[in-house]
């Protein structure tokens, strides 16, 4: 996965190189700065002590000495005084300036902490929120495996309003799968719309209305990245499901098929269809893997592999890197044996941003880390 959130002490990663929130004289301090010095040991001080300081939103480079890293890149985030003196700007800047220092000395793997907030006072979730737009973009033109560790998981503020329609939309969706009283039984069978909207009918409506319009960017079609079209799944023949065909090769009611007339009638696999559905939304490969937030090997090996098995998490960062609708998600999770389900958050979060239109798998992971779930990609 290129890029992942995890919860970790940054002094514990085996990366290449682990990013220092440090300060401008680059003498260590406290926070993670501290902590890094500490286990790093003397050497790293002394080395630091030959650097002449960092400017804010620059970064400089050094050993890892007792570290499991072989390098430690030093930047110095903004200290944040209300957002309107280009904190954010400067942060930006911490991140791309520590990318680009990792690439030059050919690093495969960098951990990040969320620089500037803490002792600086940067907002855990904005800064979090810089960290991703600043990470993603790098990754789009690079080949590169980023961790964001976030420390303290207890004091991440999900209290935004992003996370509260979520956690809203995920408690409804359980409330539905758990009760069973008259209402609620009419509610799930209108396709498990919230709890909230039930109680307001009017809304209701507008919801329905809503869902029912196809998101603005689900409507893309692709356009410049147009390459040459694949041979189509089964030879270019039009495509029939193995119970159709089983039904044209079995006309006699009430006649047993054989096993092997079934096997010879599979449907298409989860790779076909990730292969057809990139050409048809006129992507590339490269530019699908990337929205996938998946590994540029994994993608060759289910390229190659007709009847590649995926964990679910693959196939759910491939539908939402091909911004696929609701239906076409749970056809695509059924290609590779899974299914959408009202009884785990996980499926519950995706569900809520597909409904929303919201195929930015950087944030969808986001708000998986907040609720404690494994993220999308792989
Ligand atoms: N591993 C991962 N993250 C950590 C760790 C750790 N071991 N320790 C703390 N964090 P901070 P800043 C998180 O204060 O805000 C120093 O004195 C922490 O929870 O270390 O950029 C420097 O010398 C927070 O989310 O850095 C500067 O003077 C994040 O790391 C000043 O602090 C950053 O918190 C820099 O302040």
């Amino acid at each position: 996965m290129p890029l992942q959130i995890i919860r970790n002490d940054i002094t514990m990663m085996a990366v290449d190189a682990i990013v220092n929130a440090a300060n401008e004289t680059l003498l260590g301090g406290g926070g993670v700065d501290g902590a890094i010095h500490r286990a790093a040991g003397e050497g790293l001080l002394r080395e630091c002590s030959t650097l002449g300081g960092c400017a804010v939103g620059e970064a400089k480079v050094t050993g890892g000495y007792a570290l499991p890293c072989k390098y430690v890149i030093h930047t110095v985030g903004p200290v944040y005084r209300g957002g309107i003196y280009g904190e954010e700007e400067q942060l930006a800047s911490c991140y791309r300036r520590s990318l680009e220092l990792a690439r030059e000395r050919g690093c495969e793997s960098v951990a990040f902490p969320l620089i500037s907030s803490g002792i600086y006072g940067y907002p855990k979730d904005r800064a979090l929120r810089v960290a991703v737009q600043e990470i993603t973009a790098f990754l789009f033109e690079n080949e590169m495996t980023v961790y964001i560790v976030v420390f303290d998981r207890a004091s991440f503020d999900i209290g935004e309003r992003l996370f509260s329609d979520i956690a809203e939309y995920v408690d409804d969706c359980y409330v539905q799968t758990h009760t069973d009283d008259r209402r609620q039984r009419v509610c799930r069978t209108a396709d498990a719309l919230p709890m909230s909207v039930l109680l307001a009918p009017n809304a209701a409506e507008d919801l329905c209305e809503d869902m029912a319009k196809p998101s603005a960017t689900a409507e893309k079609t692709g356009g410049s990245q147009k390459k040459q079209k694949r041979k189509p799944a089964f030879g270019g023949k039009k495509q029939t499901s193995a119970s159709s065909a089983l039904m044209e090769a079995v006309p006699d009611e009430g006649k047993v098929v054989s096993l092997d007339d079934m096997l010879g009638c599979l449907d298409e696999s989860f790779s076909q269809m990730l292969l057809r559905k990139i050409d048809e939304r006129g992507m590339s490969d490269v530019m699908c893997y990337k929205r996938a937030n998946i590994d540029r090997k994994l993608f060759s090996k289910i390229r190659s592999d007709v009847h590649y098995r995926p964990s679910k998490p693959t196939v759910l960062a491939f539908a939402i890197a091909l911004e696929l609708s609701l239906e076409e998600t749970k056809e695509m999770l059924a290609r590779a044996g899974f299914a959408l389900s009202h009884s785990y958050k996980f499926d519950i979060i995706i569900e809520y941003f597909i409904r929303c239109g919201n195929y930015n798998i950087f944030e969808i992971n986001e708000a998986l880390f907040a609720f404690d779930q494994s993220l999308l990609g792989a």
